[in-house]
């Protein structure tokens, strides 16, 4: 008789949100009982969400593709790994051959800065496809922060985020990290965190035109009219030059541009913007006052101030008032994480580089200028539709599913349709990958190990936490970095089937070029036992700022020690100051008067004399709900309807919309349908619909998420409509038209 299997205890990192949760599973043999917060988590303590209990589900998922599918005959059939890649090499090396490197686009999506092996490796897809066509979820989202960073410290990743555990006064702008967890700043359980701050006497502002969860939280709501962000921000820069409350403290010495700031926003008079933001002149100025007198203070703005027509001007004064004041850089203020791993802020010379540009080259169709080495996920259909040398003929999507994710998906998809040949790196076959002749399915995250490279440089307090896999994959199904390593190989020319531990040792090698000879064969002596994923975060540990340093510092960190403090893993401690060092400007200063942001504000100028629109819609996320890819999974999908159009009871009564009922939303000629939930949340003339919703079309194969699609948001945004000079989409603030439907 067979006896039971044992039942054990596994922890893993939730890979879903940048929150980075330390999760605890209990499992019988391979099957998961129950997923719960990991209260000896250094980092979280216990917190996780309803998402982090779903990874069960999505373990479990019969939908979830476990073996790779390739289109014959209109229709998608399994085939084994090895055929797959020999079909994406028949195709694709032809086609670039005769188009050239150009023709290839690459879509890179939200997952991908989730996973350890898709993060690492997906920066050697993009080099070795050599194309200019790249586009990611970064121009739907969070591109306008790296911009204004970049320009103010001099590096892209050089990110200010709130110390909330020594912070007494915290203004939030356009986030709502008590639902989203937290987003450009890694915060597991904020809403505790934000209630220890009250709870210590500090206040919570909150500016959002939504009452949103984390509003409802706040000593303060303001709800400001979409979009006007910039014009708010602007009138409390100018408030503390026009009341004598600008403090640099000890950034005075590091700070340039402060008379060209002070010229620059000198016709923003609190008065002037109060209509067009929608908050009384005496409630900016109120705002001003508050900031500038409290002793450990600071600004934080997200993706409502980023998704819109001002994101960079709007993020850019969002650390402008932290600067001036005297609240960066300093403990209980906005400060500089140092990751144990690619810390991107400490490579360098310290205090001093070369900053950033962008518009090193254009996009072909739109003359959209290249950001970050990427245009606009808005450029991305004309750019297949447009014919032409450079026209993109195939596609590979890592992660990404921009018929639903990005603005004006409808026409996307039918873009896609006209494509030569598509890859998509995928778990599921949904309405993007629907229009792939490949799809390659990555693993269950469980049976991955993880350590979050990304998050950990935007984290409120410095970590180092790794976690192995919980359950064995199928033998045959490799990790996702050898399925990218394997398209690496096909599109250098050495074949599908290539060695890929003689390709990996080579790229590796490739990466250590910077280092002197001797140094980098030491190195690659040292780490040869380690392949993939796991020799790279070795290598970024050792050689890292908290790292042993290949021996010189013995009490540093390396792999084999994170690894031995799983599953509670390494607090390195809160925030420290880091300001010179971390600059990298060619001043070695802050710039808080950048050029390119000062000649943008005539396009603030501008809008200052259009009338405001009457209605406007904006997103919302929910805490069931991530983007457009969980809507599969039971735990998350069970509950009441959420896919509802938030109406003001005044906005309701006005169009004759009744709760309950279904409402016709246009825009940009195009209409959807959502019904309508009436809701004091709401400010007057602003209503609210989630994203990521709009599944059951044909040819997908997510049957939870058909059983109730919702509407697509994005269906009707223009995808025209962008921050100019971050090329990131406007998804809130879109002006529409309300009618009962039917
Ligand atoms: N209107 C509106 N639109 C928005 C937003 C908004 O606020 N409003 N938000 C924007 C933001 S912030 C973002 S980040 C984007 C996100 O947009 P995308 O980057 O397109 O991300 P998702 O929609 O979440 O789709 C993720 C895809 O990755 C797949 N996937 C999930 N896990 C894995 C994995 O481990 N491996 C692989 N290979 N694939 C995986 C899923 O099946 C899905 O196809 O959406 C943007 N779109
Ligand atoms: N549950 C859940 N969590 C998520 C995600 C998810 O889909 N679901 N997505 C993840 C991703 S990819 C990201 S990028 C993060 C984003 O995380 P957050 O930045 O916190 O995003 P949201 O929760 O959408 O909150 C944005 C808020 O901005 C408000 N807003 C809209 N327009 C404006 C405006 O013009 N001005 C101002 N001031 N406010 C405005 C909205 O009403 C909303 O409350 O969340 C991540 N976490
Ligand atoms: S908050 Fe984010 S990281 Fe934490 S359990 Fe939920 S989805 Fe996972
Ligand atoms: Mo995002």
């Amino acid at each position: 008789m067979d006896t039971p299997p044992a039942t054990a205890v596994a922890h893993r990192i939730c890979p879903v949100c940048e929150a980075c949760c330390g999760l605890e599973l209990q499992l019988q043999g391979e099957r998961i009982v129950s997923i719960r917060g990991h209260a000896g988590d250094r980092f979280s303590g216990g917190y996780l969400c309803p998402k982090g209990v779903a990874l069960k589900d999505l373990h479990e998922d019969p939908d979830r593709l476990r073996a790779p599918l390739v289109r014959r005959g209109g229709r998608f059939v399994e085939v084994g790994w090895d055929e797959a890649f020999r079909e994406i090499e028949a195709r694709l090396v032809p086609l670039r051959e005769r188009h050239g490197r150009d023709a290839l686009g690459l879509v890179i999506g939200n997952p991908t800065v989730h996973k350890t092996g898709l993060m690492l490796y997906v920066p050697r897809l993009v080099r070795a496809a050599g194309t200019h066509n790249v586009f990611t979820a970064s121009t739907l989202d969070q591109m306008p922060k790296q911009l204004a960073s970049g320009l103010m410290y001099g590096h892209w990743l050089t990110i200010a985020v709130p110390d909330i555990e020594r912070c007494e006064h915290l203004l939030v702008l356009g986030a709502n990290p008590a639902t989203s967890n937290g987003s450009m700043w890694t915060v597991p359980d904020f809403r505790g965190k934000a209630r220890a701050m009250q709870a210590r006497g500090g206040r919570l502002v909150v500016v959002d035109p939504r009452r949103s969860e984390t509003a409802a939280l706040a000593d303060e709501h303001l709800p400001i009219h979409p979009g006007a962000d910039v014009h708010f921000l602007l009138g409390l820069v100018h408030t503390l030059f026009d009341e004598g409350l600008v403090r640099l403290g000890r950034l005075a010495p590091h700070v340039a541009g402060l008379e060209a700031l002070q010229a620059a926003v000198q016709p923003y008079a609190a008065e002037r913007v109060s209509a067009r933001c929608g908050i009384a002149a005496e409630a900016i100025r109120r705002q001003a006052r508050l900031l500038a007198t409290a002793p450990r203070a600071a600004v934080y703005g997200r993706i409502g101030t980023c998704t819109q027509a001002y994101g960079t001007l709007a993020n850019w004064l969002v650390d402008v008032l932290n600067v001036l004041t005297g609240h960066l850089d300093e403990p209980g203020g906005a400060m500089f994480p140092k990751a144990a791993v690619f810390a991107a802020n400490t490579l360098g010379a310290p205090g001093r580089g070369r900053g950033i540009v962008t518009g090193r080259y254009r996009s072909r169709v739109s003359g959209a200028p290249e950001v970050l080495g990427e245009f606009p996920m808005g450029c991305l259909a004309e750019e297949i539709e447009t014919p032409g040398e450079g026209q993109v003929r195939a596609l590979i999507t890592v992660a990404g599913n921009p018929v639903l994710s990005a603005p004006n998906g409808p026409r996307l998809a039918a873009a896609l349709e006209q494509l030569e040949f598509m890859v998509s790196v995928d778990l599921y076959l949904n309405e993007t990958t629907r229009h792939a002749d490949v799809i390659l399915p990555g693993r269950s995250p469980l049976e991955d190990p993880h350590y979050d490279v990304a998050f950990a440089q935007l984290s409120h307090r410095n970590h180092a936490r790794y976690s192995p896999a919980v359950l064995p994959a199928a033998p045959d199904h490799p990790p996702e970095w050898q399925v990218l390593l394997r398209l690496v190989a096909i599109l250098r020319g050495e074949g599908a089937g290539a060695d890929l531990r003689a390709l990996d040792d080579r790229l590796f090698a490739e990466d250590l070029q910077r280092l002197p000879p001797e140094q980098a064969g030491a190195v690659m002596r040292l780490l040869a036992h380690r392949e993939g994923p796991e020799r790279l975060l070795d290598f970024g540990l050792r050689s890292g700022p908290h790292g042993d340093g290949f021996g010189r510092r013995p009490d540093g960190l390396t792999l084999d020690k994170v690894m031995a403090a799983a599953p509670a893993g390494i607090d390195l401690g809160p925030l420290q100051p880091r300001v010179p060092e971390v600059l990298r400007t060619p001043s070695g200063c802050i710039e808080l008067a950048p050029a390119m942001l000062l000649e943008d504000l005539a396009r603030v100028e501008a809008d200052l004399a259009q009338p405001v629109p009457e209605l406007v819609l904006v997103g919302r996320r929910q805490v069931r709900s991530n983007n457009s890819w969980m809507h599969n999974l039971p735990v998350l999908a069970k509950g009441p309807y959420r896919c509802t159009l938030l109406v003001h009871p005044d906005d309701a009564r006005r169009l004759g919309l009744r709760d309950g009922a279904p409402a016709r939303i246009e825009a940009n000629g195009r209409a959807i349908e959502a019904p309508v939930e009436v809701s004091e949340e709401m400010r007057p003339g602003v209503v609210s619909l989630p994203h990521g919703w709009g599944h059951g079309l044909p040819g997908t194969r997510m049957a939870v998420a058909a059983e109730r699609p919702g509407a697509n948001l994005n269906a009707l945004l223009d995808e025209a409509a962008r921050d100019p000079l971050s090329g990131t989409a406007v998804l809130s603030g879109v002006p529409v038209r309300l009618t009962a439907a039917g």
